[in-house]
């Protein structure tokens, strides 16, 4: 049962139903903190892996690492996860962890604004007021559709949606269909509707490198002894994690060591597609690895279709029936379907959350770009904790790993407060630019940086702000504690109780 009324007041507000949400839920109730609600704009627990159903939706981080470490699913169909498998598993973990009812969905966050007197957070929201010691934020990093800015694009008569709102009423069998984009989206959507489209134009404005996808299906051995053994489960997720970290050099110090990734994607173009002239139209010109590298096996033939074509002269603008390319060409289309990704580098939840000298997050950052400490808490934001903040993004392994990283600093930090009695905890000045200086100094090296590529990793002042450029053991160990030095903090004041609050009210 989840409810469908906000209390008055709380000890912690999470925004967000996805893994951060629901995984810092079931981790505060672990450590006796039962007194939160979780906010959630959508009908149900899921986030990214609720919103995003397009045909071919899959991860592409391998199942047994993407899932909670404290909630193994000895039933995955597959070594790389089907998007409804991961919505299923999201649901049962909720269902199955006793927090539902705290739970409140359908209900979006409008603003949220610390009170620094009251060392409380007072959070408006679509389904009324209530206020929190402590503001979870998990809204995820890819939530908000980025749609593409392009001359003529609101007068288009056809259908058109973004990828991570796939409209299922619109039936695409024979009829002609764009897609703008060719990132991890769009390669899962390409192959998949290729197969039912009369014709497809795929619009590239930068070809991205495809390495084979070594995806294949769990024999019912496996899954039983999966279910036998736990150890044996975890066993291979630890095999597979290691398997991932030995990436990161190739990643963030020597560009050199992914040679056998390019060598691979070189081998999936020649295998996947005979035209010497697509084969050149989808080759990178950049180093592997500055954007994401992306996994399929089904894109390239796809592309190599007859009723498929590669469009890689750059949009012009768009007519109520087609797409017009800068070289004058009309491609008249009935549907078009905008894989362009999302908003990475100005999170939209922090337009709307408010620090103690009354600026927004979306402000704070508008100088200098996203950064925070240990990419959880900000200084000016006391009591807030932000799971997948700046620079937590992966390239190489899973977010779920991240996550679970960040709860257990968040269940500390709260842990702390409680243990000395302070009412607010705020990272220093000197910490977070201690923290961010050398991010960016290892930043670097990285392939991301120097990689001679423009991607969502970085913003508008081309610095990267969305990846983490470590080991993920490092995060891990970096967040273990929460490390009081960094962190200025206040006595608690005292609360009115329930009773005074009523007559205030009143
Ligand atoms: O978005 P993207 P995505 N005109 O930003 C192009 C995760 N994910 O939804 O490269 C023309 O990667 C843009 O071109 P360019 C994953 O972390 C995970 O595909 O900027 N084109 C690019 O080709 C991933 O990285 C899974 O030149 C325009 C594309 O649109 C992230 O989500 C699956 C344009 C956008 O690619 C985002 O992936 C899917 C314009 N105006 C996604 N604007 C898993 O399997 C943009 N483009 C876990």
């Amino acid at each position: 049962m989840t409810s469908t009324t906000l209390p008055p007041a709380t000890q912690h507000v999470i925004v967000g139903a996805g893994f951060a949400g629901l995984g810092t839920a079931i981790k505060l109730a672990e450590a006796g903190e039962h007194d939160f609600v979780v906010i959630e704009k959508g009908t149900e627990v899921g986030g990214t892996w609720r919103d995003n159903t397009y045909p071919g939706a899959a991860c592409d981080v391998p199942s047994q690492l993407y899932s909670f470490s404290f909630a193994p699913n000895p039933d995955w169909s597959m070594s790389f996860s089907p998007q409804p498998e991961i919505q299923a598993y999201l649901r049962r973990v909720a269902e199955e962890s006793g927090v539902l009812d705290r739970f409140v969905f359908d209900t979006e966050v409008q603003d949220a604004t610390y009170d620094a007197a009251a060392q409380r957070w007072r959070v408006t929201t679509s389904r009324g007021e209530i206020e929190s010691e402590t503001l979870i934020t998990g809204s995820g990093g890819l939530s908000e559709p980025r749609l593409p800015d392009i001359e003529g694009i609101d007068d288009f008569a056809g259908e058109i949606f973004h990828s991570a709102r796939w409209n299922h009423d619109v039936d695409l069998t024979g009829k002609r269909v764009a897609v703008i984009g060719t990132g991890a989206s769009s390669i899962q959507i390409v192959p998949e509707i290729a197969k039912q489209v009369a014709h497809l134009d795929v619009y590239q404005r930068t070809a991205p490198y495809v390495i084979p996808r070594n995806d294949r299906r769990y024999t019912g051995l496996e899954k039983r002894l999966f279910k036998l053994s736990p150890a044996v489960q975890r066993l291979y997720r630890t095999a597979i994690y290691w398997g991932r970290e030995t990436y990161v050099p190739a990643f963030t110090w020597r560009p050199r060591l992914a040679a056998p990734a390019k060598q691979a994607a070189l081998i999936n173009i020649r295998r996947g597609i005979s035209d010497p002239e697509l084969r050149r139209k989808v080759t990178p010109t950049f180093e592997i690895g500055c954007k994401r590298i992306l996994i399929s096996n089904t894109y390239y033939p796809a592309l190599a279709r007859e009723h498929v074509d590669l469009v890689t002269d750059p949009i012009a603008r768009i007519t109520p029936t087609g797409v017009v390319t800068a070289d004058g060409t009309e491609r008249p289309i009935d549907v078009l379907i905008v894989a362009t990704g999302f908003h990475t580098t100005e999170q939209p939840i922090a337009e709307h959350v408010r620090g103690r000298d009354g600026r927004s997050l979306a402000e704070v950052w508008a100088e200098g770009g996203m950064s925070a400490y240990k990419g959880t808490t900000v200084h000016g934001f006391p009591n807030l904790f932000q799971i997948v903040g700046p620079n937590v993004g992966l390239a190489h392994s899973s977010m779920v790993f991240m996550i679970e990283s960040q709860v257990a600093y968040i269940v500390d930090a709260i842990r702390t407060m409680r243990a000395h009695r302070f009412g607010a905890v705020e990272p220093t000045r000197a910490a977070q630019e201690a923290w961010n200086d050398d991010l960016q100094q290892r930043m670097t090296t990285t392939v991301w940086n120097t990689g001679g590529c423009s991607s969502w990793y970085l913003d508008s002042h081309g610095r990267n702000t969305t990846l983490w450029p470590r080991t993920t053991f490092t995060f891990r160990r970096l967040l273990q504690r929460f490390d009081l030095p960094a962190y200025d903090v206040e006595a608690a004041v005292a609360q009115p109780t329930n009773d005074e609050k009523e007559a205030v009210s009143a």
